[in-house]
């Protein structure tokens, strides 16, 4: 039985990330079809109810796909990756009200093949009181101003990153075991983007960007582009 569980509880981990509470193992409301191509990311449906949204995504392009759901400011919402050609995945998001987008992003890169829908409807998560807002700036190969002491359990930050450098950068933050629980989206030179984050537990997170540098073939993390801060109890 025990054995049972530990694989369900590790197949709903992989299915998504979770992005502020945003992302639930739990049974949908309603599920959409999401179909990736080569040059397109269908949605069969673009009016879409308040509540647990189970997004079906088939990958038939060519290459290794990715779908987001995002905000319509860019926020990520949830993500998942590493789809492999003629394969699907299914993300599992709460959804309140308001204007989003799916990006397919065949390839794994760039800013990806975007279609714009609405949310309808009571329901779904309640928006998070941002407690305060952290501003820095990304470069090649680090981050400037990334303040992150003193942070409690509970509280909820904006982080809002402007990339300086020339390559594309992006902003990952991983809980204590490892999994993931927010990231600012790769922007690209000159672009500025955000996330917000509520931190549920006590412990040493680590926050990172692991896009690939093509001069060196390095992760951008193995360039500096890595850390750890701590969490303390409220
Ligand atoms: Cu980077």
């Amino acid at each position: 039985m025990k054995r049972v569980n530990l694989s369900f509880t590790g197949a709903a981990l992989v299915a998504c990330v979770l992005v502020a509470g945003s992302c639930t193992s739990g049974e949908a409301d309603q599920t959409v079809t999401v179909t990736g191509t080569n040059d397109a990311c269908e949605l069969d449906s673009t009016e879409i109810g308040a509540g647990t949204v189970a997004f079906a995504f088939s990958n038939d392009a060519d290459e290794i796909n990715e779908l987001y759901v995002l905000k319509d400011n860019g926020d990520v919402v949830s993500e998942v990756e590493n789809v492999t050609t003629g394969t699907s995945r299914t993300l599992t998001v709460d959804l309140a009200a308001g204007d989003y987008e799916v990006s397919c992003k065949p390839g794994m890169s760039g800013d990806g093949i975007k279609t714009s829908f609405v949310v309808v409807g009571e329901g779904g998560p309640e928006e998070a009181t941002i407690d305060r807002t952290v501003t820095f700036d990304a470069h090649d190969f680090g981050y400037d101003g990334l303040d992150l002491d003193d942070i409690k359990v509970g509280e909820t930050i904006r982080f809002e990153m402007t990339n300086s450098g020339p390559q594309p950068h992006e902003f990952e933050v991983l809980l204590p075991d490892g999994d993931a629980l927010g990231e600012v989206a790769a922007i690209e030179k000159g672009e500025e983007g955000g996330a917000t984050m509520t931190f549920p537990e006590a412990g040493t997170y680590m926050f990172q960007c692991i896009l690939i540098d093509e001069e060196s073939g390095e992760p951008h993390t193995a360039l500096g582009m890595v850390g750890t801060f701590d969490v303390a109890e409220s």
